[in-house]
C-alpha cells in the first residue's frame, strides 16, 4: 500500500518521497531496532556507572546486530578515554579503561553500522590524539553569540536551572557522539557575572547533564572579576586580597561542580583586562589562577591572542609578547594559540608560536563558526583547514614538527594535551543555520580525536550518516565539500591575500575599506598594501621580517619570493603586478583567473547539488539550495569588488576569457550590510 501511494505521488510530485528532515537529529539519525532484533541478542556492561550504562542503552536502543559485552577495565590506563573493541559473528568485546570510553565505543559501533561498514569480525584499539578535545561557545549572558550564526544561545539563563531544556542533553550527546569532552560555555569577551553565585547554580544545572555524557564545564573569566564582583581595590594578580578572592570563588565553583575544568582567559587583547593593566606579565597572571585551581586538578587555558595598535606587524606580536614569557608558566597553563598569526582568515600561514614555544604547554585554537568565511550561508568545509594548520611543519624540532605532533605529546610531553575550535552552534533547529555547517561541528570532533583522519574520510562518514549512505550520492557531496574551501579562498582571498573584509561584521569584500577613526590594524588597506607596483604585505628582512619567527627552514621557503607556495605569496611578500607566476601567467592575471575560478567552482557546486534533487529529502535540499544561491551571488560579488578595486592600482585589463564584472565599483562601496556584530 505504502509502495503504491508513493508510485503514484512520484508522478505528482515526484521528489516528495522522502520524509522531510530539518537537521535537528544531526548525524545522529539512528532509528530504534524492533523488539525481536532487542530480544535476540544481550548487550551487558560490566561497570556500575552512569556513563557505562548509557554506553548500553544507547547500543540497546539502536544496535541491530549481534551481543555486546561492555568491560570497564582500569588496568588499561594507556587507552586514555579511549576504547578497544574486539568481535566476531556472534558476540562482541569492548573494553575501556574510563566509562566515557565505553561510550565513545558506542557510538563508533553504531556509526559503523550507520556506515554500512562489517561488523562480524572486528579488532579496534582507538587512543584520543588530544587529552582535552574542547568546545568555545561565544556566548553572551544576554543570549546573544558573538560571531554566531545559527541563532541565540542554546543556554536559557532565565529558565536554569529550574527548567532543563532537552536541547542540553542533545548537544552533550552529539559532543560525546564524536569525542567532544570539554566545553567553555561563555564568552571570552567574558562577563564578570558567570561567577556570579547566581550563575553558578544554574552551571551546575548545565554541568548535570554534561556529566552523563563524560563532558566538562569549563569557564572563560574576566581578569577584573575580582574588583567588578567583589569589590577589591584593584585585580592586580600579586594582590593578596585578590588572590584571597580568586580561591574562595574557586573553592565556590568546586562545591557546585566538583568536575569543573577551569578557566579560559582572554587578558590584554582588544581591550579586555588583564595582569598587564597592573605591571604584570601574562605568566604572572596565568601562574596566580593556575596555582589555585591545582589542588582541583583544573587548568587554565591562557590565550595568546594578543595584539596593540601599534606600527609593528599585527602578525608579529603574540610572538613576541609570549616567547619572553616561555618557560614561565605553571605546568597546569596551556597556551592557547589560533591556527594563524592573524585572526582565522581563510588560509593563513601556521602561527609561528608553535615550536617556538619550547618550554610552555600550547594548543591550538580553530574557528568553527564562519566569522570569515561567509556566516552560515556559505558552504564550507572546514577539515581541510584543519588539517592544513595540524599538517604544517614547524621545523622546531627537526622536520616532521608538526602542529599536531607538537601539540599532541609526541614531541613535547605535557602533563595534559588539549584542542580547542570555536563553535558554531546555536538554538536554530539545525543547530548551526546551515545543514553544512554541521559538518564542520562534526569534522573538528573527529581530528580532535584522531587528526589522522583524512578530510576525505571524515566527510564521508558525515554524509552517510547525514545525507544517505547512497556511494552516488556521498560521492557527490563530498566532491562539493572537497572543493568548497579553496572555493571560498579563490573568491575572497587567493594567493595569500587576508583580512579585506567589510568592517566590524566581516561578511562581504571591502578592500576599499578605511573606516575614519577605526584602528588601522582592523583595515584591510592594512593588510593588502595595494599600489601602482604591486599588492601584498612584505613580512621579509626588507620588510616587517615577520618571517625571522620561523624556523630557518620555513622560512627560507616563504622569505623567498622564488620559492614561496603561491597560497602565501601575498602574505610575505608585495609582489609587482607584472611578477611572472609560477603558472607563467602575470601576477594581475593570475589574481583575476583566481577569482573567476572561485565563482566557477560555486557554480559546480550548485550543479552538483542541483542533481540530487529527490535523491536527498526536500526540506534540507531546498535549504541548501538556497544557501548556494547566496552563495554564488557573493563570490560574484567578491570578484568583482576585489578585482574593479585592485584594478584601479594595476591598471590593466581582466583578461578577456574570463567573465566580466557586473557590478560598478562605486555601487559595491556604498554597500553598509546591517550586521550585527555582538560584542
Ligand atoms: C571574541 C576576533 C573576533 C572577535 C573575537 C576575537 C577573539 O577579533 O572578531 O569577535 O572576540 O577575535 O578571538 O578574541
Amino acid at each position: 500500500m505504502m509502495k503504491i501511494s508513493c508510485f503514484l505521488l512520484l508522478f505528482i510530485f515526484p521528489f516528495s518521497c522522502i520524509q522531510a528532515e530539518d537537521g535537528s537529529k544531526l548525524w545522529l539519525r539512528y532509528v530504534p531496532v524492533s523488539k525481536e532484533i532487542a530480544q535476540s541478542r544481550s548487550i551487558t556492561v560490566a561497570a556500575e556507572n552512569p556513563i557505562a550504562v548509557r554506553a548500553q542503552q544507547e547500543l540497546i536502543t539502536f544496535w541491530r546486530g549481534q551481543s555486546i559485552d561492555l568491560k570497564l577495565d582500569k588496568k588499561l590506563p594507556y587507552l586514555k578515554d579511549g576504547f578497544k573493541i574486539t568481535g566476531h559473528s556472534e558476540r562482541i568485546k569492548v573494553v575501556a579503561n574510563e566509562p566515557v570510553g565505553l561510550l565513545y565505543a558506542a557510538y563508533h559501533l553504531l556509526k559503523l553500522q550507520e556506515t554500512d561498514q562489517q561488523v562480524s569480525s572486528l579488532k579496534v584499539e582507538e587512543i584520543p590524539s588530544f587529552d582535552i578535545r574542547m568546545l568555545n561557545h561565544w556566548d553572551n549572558l544576554d543570549r546573544t553569540v558573538e560571531r554566531g550564526y545559527a541563532g541565540y544561545s542554546l543556554w536559557k539563563w532565565d529558565e536554569l536551572p529550574g527548567v532543563i531544556s532537552p536541547r542540553y542533553e542533545e548537544y552533550a550527546r552529539a559532543n560525546a557522539s564524536i569525542g567532544i569532552n570539554a566545553t567553555v560555555i561563555n564568552n571570552v569577551n567574558a562577563s564578570p557575572q558567570i561567577l556570579n553565585t547566581a550563575y553558578l547554580a544554574k552551571l551546575q544545572g548545565l554541568a548535570t547533564v554534561f556529566r552523563r555524557y563524560g563532558i566538562k564545564i569549563y569557564l572563560s573569566v574576566n581578569f577584573s572579576s575580582p574588583k567588578i564582583l567583589g569589590g577589591t581595590s584593584d585585580s592586580d594578580p600579586l594582590n593578596p586580597e585578590v588572590i584571597l578572592w580568586w580561591k574562595n570563588k574557586v573553592k565556590e565553583i568546586y562545591q557546585v561542580i566538583p568536575d569543573f575544568g577551569g578557566f579560559l582567559v582572554k587578558a590584554n587583547s582588544e581591550g579586555q583586562p588583564g595582569p598587564q593593566d597592573y605591571g604584570r606579565t601574562h605568566a604572572e597572571g596565568a601562574n596566580m589562577l593556575a596555582a589555585i585551581l591545582k589542588p582541583y586538578q583544573g587548568f587554565v587555558m591562557w590565550r595568546a591572542f594578543v595584539y596593540n595598535p601599534t606600527t609593528e606587524d599585527r602578525a608579529k606580536q603574540a610572538y613576541q609578547e609570549f616567547v619572553p614569557l616561555d618557560g614561565a608558566f605553571s605546568d597546569n597553563v596551556i597556551i592557547q594559540i589560533k591556527n594563524g598569526p592573524i585572526d582565522f582568515q581563510p588560509r593563513e600561514p601556521f602561527n609561528p608560536l608553535f615550536g617556538a614555544l619550547r618550554k610552555s604547554n600550547e594548543m591550538v585554537e580553530f574557528q568553527i563558526t564562519q566569522e570569515y568565511l561567509g556566516f552560515s550561508n556559505h558552504l564550507v568545509y572546514l577539515a581541510p583547514l584543519f588539517k592544513e594548520t595540524l599538517a604544517s611543519d614547524t621545523y622546531a624540532d627537526g622536520a616532521g614538527s608538526t602542529v599536531a605532533r607538537l601539540t599532541d605529546g609526541t614531541l613535547r610531553p605535557a602533563r595534559k594535551t588539549a584542542i580547542a575550535a570555536v563553535a558554531n552552534i546555536g538554538d536554530n533547529i539545525n543547530w548551526t543555520g546551515h545543514h553544512f555547517a554541521q559538518a564542520n561541528w562534526y569534522a573538528y570532533g573527529r581530528l580532535a580525536w584522531n587528526h589522522q583522519l583524512s578530510s576525505e574520510q571524515i566527510a564521508e562518514e558525515w554524509i552517510a550518516m547525514t545525507f544517505s549512505k547512497d556511494k552516488s550520492i556521498i560521492d557527490a557531496v563530498k566532491e562539493i565539500m572537497m572543493t568548497s574551501r579553496e572555493a571560498a579562498v579563490n573568491y575572497m582571498m587567493p594567493l595569500g591575500l587576508h583580512h579585506i573584509f567589510a568592517f566590524d561584521h566581516h561578511y562581504g569584500p571591502e578592500p576599499w575599506g578605511d573606516q575614519k577613526g577605526g584602528r588601522p590594524d582592523w583595515m584591510p588597506l592594512y593588510y593588502h598594501q595595494a599600489d601602482t607596483i604591486g599588492v601584498g604585505f612584505d613580512r621579509t628582512a626588507s620588510g616587517s621580517n615577520a618571517i625571522s619567527q620561523y624556523s630557518p627552514e620555513v622560512a627560507n621557503i616563504y622569505g623567498d619570493i622564488k620559492l614561496c607556495h603561491d597560497q602565501f605569496l601575498l602574505w610575505f611578500h608585495h609582489v609587482p603586478w607584472t611578477y611572472t607566476m609560477k603558472s607563467g601567467r602575470s601576477l594581475w592575471d593570475e589574481l583575476c583567473y583566481k577569482y573567476d575560478h572561485g565563482v566557477m567552482q560555486v557554480r559546480d557546486m550548485q550543479k552538483t547539488w542541483d542533481r540530487l534533487e529527490g535523491q536527498v529529502d526536500q526540506q534540507r535540499f531546498v535549504e541548501v539550495q538556497s544557501k548556494l544561491k547566496i552563495q554564488a551571488k557573493d563570490a560574484v560579488w567578491w570578484k568583482d569588488a576585489c578585482l574593479l578595486y585592485f584594478q584601479t592600482f594595476s591598471r590593466r585589463p581582466i583578461p578577456y576569457d574570463i567573465e566580466r564584472p557586473v557590478h560598478e565599483l562605486e555601487d559595491l562601496k556604498r554597500i553598509k550590510l546591517d550586521m550585527k556584530h555582538h560584542n
